[in-house]
């Protein structure tokens, strides 16, 4: 303990190479930010190489958009949509996901993807794996904005059972080491209300895809 220690963030780790820093980001400058970006590259709902319509809402900003479509997963410089390119990651994007991954010792880090994430009362999003990325060594950064939600964080395999972690507005979590190969997944989302965005919850997943 030093006199300083007042002035770190909190840092918990979770396990495995996890950490959750509550209250870490500046949610406020976060939703100006997302209502800016998805006025070019707007919301939408992608379909799954399954061919079911996701529940979860997204865009991306950033070099590279993770883009779910019949054909598979893939990471594009361009957005379907609207055939452009994804907004650039602002650069207080940037300076976050690189303090947030560095508070977590993981320093070094240089996303060249945000995956943006937009949740309803109900919404859920299924345990799963992140292994599009080609360079799979760095940590995934997680923003959460907005009405909380319950993450699910299971190990290797979906067998063993999940802890359930809530995340609250401006929480990030770092997930490195082990932890960036676990399922994981989103409970379906309970009715609440921000006094900004209403029954909404955003999440931002800044990730290295190449
Ligand atoms: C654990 N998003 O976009 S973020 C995703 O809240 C995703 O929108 C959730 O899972 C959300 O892929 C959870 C937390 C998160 C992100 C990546 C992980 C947890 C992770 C990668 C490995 C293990
Ligand atoms: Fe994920």
């Amino acid at each position: 303990m030093d006199l300083f220690s007042n002035i770190r963030p909190a840092v918990e780790a979770l396990g495995d190479g996890a950490f959750l820093l509550p209250g870490f980001a500046d949610s406020d400058a976060i939703i100006a930010e997302i209502t800016r970006l998805t006025a070019r590259s707007p919301f939408r709902h992608m379909t799954t190489p399954g061919g079911r319509k996701m529940q979860v809402a997204m865009s991306n900003c950033g070099r590279y958009g993770w883009i779910s479509a019949p054909t598979g997963y893939r990471y594009d410089t361009t957005d379907p949509l609207t055939g452009a390119p994804w907004p650039a990651m602002p650069t207080a994007f940037v300076t976050l996901a690189k303090q947030a991954a560095s508070a977590a010792g993981y320093s070094g880090f240089e996303p060249d993807v945000c995956l943006i994430n937009r949740y309803g009362v109900g919404t859920r999003l299924s345990p799963h794996i992140d292994q599009d990325e080609t360079e799979k060594s760095w940590p995934i950064v997680s923003v959460s904005v907005g009405i909380p939600a319950t993450f699910q964080l299971f190990g290797p395999t979906r067998s063993g059972g999940a802890r359930n972690i809530t995340l609250h507005d401006g929480d990030v979590i770092i997930l490195g080491g082990k932890a960036r190969m676990y399922y994981h997944g989103i409970r379906p989302v309970a009715a609440a209300t921000d006094p900004r965005i209403g029954a909404l919850r955003y999440n931002l997943t800044f990730r290295r895809a190449r």
